[in-house]
């Protein structure tokens, strides 16, 4: 093991790529700090002493969905209590607010809706830059393209051009889970699977918008499966370079339906945030996402690679359904503080890393 960690450290100082072979024994190895060191010089040689941050607000248009993933407690079908579906004058107030509120970026995803035509989201998009054309629109995962397409019969390049011709600016990370097929069949049987996701990420980028990839951890995959999946990511990074940053999402398990999931513990969201930043070599961005880690271990996580706190958020269901013990909304002050306090630079930045302000 030693040998690896000499061997790893000449990797980083040399910028070389880690193999896949090497990931695997780092998931499997218990030296959280040696792992953590690694990935901090890492982060370090990239970011420097910065952390990023933002004021954003998030919107969940619609809890209704057809898909019903076995890891999802957010979605809903009608009939069930709880169900919802956002009016437009709801949006806008909600958009009206986060302008209010000095935020840059409005973030939008929903279940997929059994009816509501693909012109609602067209319309949602527009109805939020009349608000405010400054706001940045980062909203629609790949499965929610997938599904628009199929909706409007329309191709993914025809949907991507008539939400960004209305307003879409990039898109969130979600949807992707893990990768593999055998996890999702077991996960989340009605979505699209791992290699359409890519597909459709891949045409996201060559449409010229950015995006984000995610990993949904600590349910029922392997760290075989971990690694898989971020192999797939590299791969199209190289492909593509539309990946902005990487979010680790630490399973939630309440009101979930995966049997024998138990959530995710502090080490392994420290080492799977440290991995994912020494094997992802060719993403500028590692997010720590403090409402499905808890603010400690997000904080935390700014010595083990990280250098991305999200934001404000303001109104959070996905995970806070599923039980998540964080805040609903962090107060910028509250997050410059947590970065400070972690002998870091706060640096609030726009969704596409211009940085706004330095604190
Ligand atoms: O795709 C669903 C995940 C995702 C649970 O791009 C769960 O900046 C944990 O993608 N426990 C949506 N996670 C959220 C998302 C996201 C969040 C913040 C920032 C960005 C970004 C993207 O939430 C879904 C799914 O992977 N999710 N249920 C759960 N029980
Ligand atoms: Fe629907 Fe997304 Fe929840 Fe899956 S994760 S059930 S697609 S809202």
């Amino acid at each position: 093991m030693k040998q690896l960690f000499t061997s790893l450290r000449e990797k980083v100082e040399s910028g070389a790529r880690i193999t896949d072979a090497e990931a695997l024994s780092l998931f499997e190895s218990n030296d959280l700090l040696a792992i953590g060191e690694l990935a901090a010089l890492a982060n370090r040689k990239k970011n420097g002493d910065r952390v990023f941050f933002n004021v954003n607000r998030h919107i969940n248009y619609t809890n209704l969905c057809v898909n019903r993933c076995k890891f999802c407690a957010f979605s809903r079908e009608e009939g069930d209590t709880g169900v919802y579906t956002l009016a437009m004058r709801d949006i806008q107030e909600k958009a009206q607010q986060a302008a209010d509120s000095g935020a840059t970026e409005i973030h939008i995803v929903g279940g997929l809706h059994p009816v509501l035509p693909f012109e609602f989201y067209l319309d949602m998009l527009r109805a939020i830059k009349a608000i405010s054309a400054q706001l940045h629109i980062k909203a629609f995962t790949a499965v929610e393209i997938d599904y628009f397409a199929e909706l409007a019969e329309l191709s993914i390049p025809q949907v991507i051009e008539e939400l960004k011709a209305a307003g879409l600016d990039s898109l969130p990370g979600g949807g992707a889970e893990i990768l593999g097929q055998q996890v999702r069949d077991k996960i989340c049987p009605e979505k699209i699977c791992g290699a359409r996701w890519l597909e459709v990420t891949e045409m996201v980028h060559q449409a010229g918008l950015r995006s984000n990839a995610t990993m949904l951890f600590g349910h029922l995959e392997e760290y075989a499966d971990r690694v898989e999946h971020l192999r797939l990511l590299r791969e199209l990074q190289d492909k593509t370079g539309g990946f902005q940053t990487f979010i680790p999402l630490a399973f939630q398990p309440d009101n979930t339906r995966v049997p024998g999931a138990k959530g995710v513990g502090g080490v392994d969201a420290l080492k799977t945030l440290a991995i994912s930043r020494l094997y992802l070599d060719n993403f500028q961005h590692v997010k720590a996402y403090w409402v499905m880690l808890g603010l400690k271990i997000a904080q935390t996580a700014l010595c083990f690679g990280v250098n991305d706190l999200d934001g404000t958020v303001v109104e959070e269901k996905i995970g806070h359904d599923a039980g998540a013990d964080s805040p609903q909304a962090l107060a910028k002050d509250g997050i410059i503080e947590l970065i400070r306090k972690a002998g870091r630079k706060p640096v609030e930045r726009d969704t596409l890393y211009n940085e706004l302000k330095v604190y």
